[in-house]
């Protein structure tokens, strides 16, 4: 008797083929009617691979013999961990794997947003260049600028490392200070964004940090701030950033995240200093392997030895 896993959509390649291998997996997205799927085939679950929910009791429900949610991504915002460990099932996610890929793309959005680069390249491929003259001057630049980081987490880490090393003075604030780290830390995030004229949100996303980036702490941040998000879209009340945008409370905002993806609101694609990825922070072939291989590691070693990974930290 092969052990029975759910997987509610697509995952790569690399996933499905190591679990077919394995397991008996049952694809709810191939199914006509998934609700009839999920009655017949619940109580025989006994592990869900997944990359985003939501995951909660109202799932786990169906899946009374569900031991294990092994979850593609490092953040979980999707998962109520209090329902499962209601249920006593194990979450995983992977961690680390995508680090330094997520913190080149932070940084590369930051350098998008204030030198303005994908407005320039806009420029010259609708043939401004030749026709109108040079891409204006930016009026940001990088030079001189403090980076706040909301988050200062793996990633936020990563984030600082190289922000340094463009000669950025860090700042940072989280839920408490870390003893290790030499950067000022803020107890507040309003406090941060004084005396930052840059934000970098990395924070994860979920209930304790929804809309911490509010209208106050984009006005704190200035007319010269520039917001870049790179964890999660429901931490930026995204209303008050077009807001602030629109009056020029702010600068300028680079995001990779949004609070209802895949929807923009289309009130910021018409903003100019706006600078918009479609959450590919860690979106590389090799990075996304790691994740997925890391998706299978974790039902593996569960399967064997009862034991996760890396489990998130509320499991243990
Ligand atoms: P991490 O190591 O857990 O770091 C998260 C940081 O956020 C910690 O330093 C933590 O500091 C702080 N934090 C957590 N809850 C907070 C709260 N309620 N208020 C204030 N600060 C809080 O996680 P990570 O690996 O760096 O990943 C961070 C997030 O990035 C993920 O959760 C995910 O949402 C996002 N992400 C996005 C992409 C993308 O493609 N755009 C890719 C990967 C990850 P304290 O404990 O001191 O509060
Ligand atoms: C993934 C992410 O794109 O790890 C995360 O938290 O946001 C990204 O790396 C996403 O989780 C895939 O579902």
């Amino acid at each position: 008797m092969t052990i029975e896993l759910l997987m509610p959509r697509p995952m790569l390649p690399i996933v499905q083929e190591q679990l077919d291998a394995r397991y008996t997996v049952h694809r709810l997205y191939e199914a006509e009617d998934p609700d009839a799927m999920l009655a017949e085939i619940g109580p025989k679950v006994r592990g869900i691979a997944m990359a985003f929910g939501p995951v909660n009791t109202a799932l786990l429900s169906k899946l009374p013999n569900a031991e294990i949610v092994s979850s593609f991504g490092v953040g979980y915002d999707h998962i109520n961990t209090d329902d499962c460990l209601a249920a006593q099932v194990m979450v995983t996610h992977t961690p680390d794997v995508l680090t330094e890929e997520v913190a080149d793309t932070a940084l590369g959005l930051m350098l998008m947003t204030v030198r303005e680069f994908g407005q320039a390249e806009r420029w010259l491929r609708q043939g401004n260049w030749e026709a109108k003259g040079p891409y204006p001057l930016t009026q940001a630049t990088l030079q001189g600028r403090t980076l706040g980081i909301f988050g200062l987490g793996r990633i936020g880490k990563a984030i600082a490392k190289r922000a340094e090393a463009f000669g950025m003075r860090i700042h940072y604030h989280g839920r408490s200070k870390q003893d290790d780290i030499a950067y000022p830390y803020h107890a507040s995030l309003t406090g941060l964004a004084t005396a930052c004229d840059t934000l970098m949100v990395v924070a994860p996303g979920g209930t304790a940090t929804h809309h911490a980036v509010n209208a106050d702490v984009l006005e704190a941040l200035g007319p010269t701030g520039i917001v870049i998000n790179i964890g999660r879209g429901t931490v930026i009340d995204e209303a008050a950033l077009i807001a602030a945008l629109e009056n020029g409370k702010i600068y300028g905002a680079g995001l990779d995240v949004f609070e209802a993806e895949p929807h923009v609101p289309p009130a910021l694609l018409v903003l100019p200093r706006v600078t918009v990825l479609p959450h590919v922070g860690s979106a590389s072939q090799a990075t996304r392997n790691a994740m997925g291989q890391l998706v299978v590691d974790n039902l593996n070693a569960w399967f064997e030895t009862g034991k996760a990974v890396t489990p998130v930290p509320e499991m243990n």
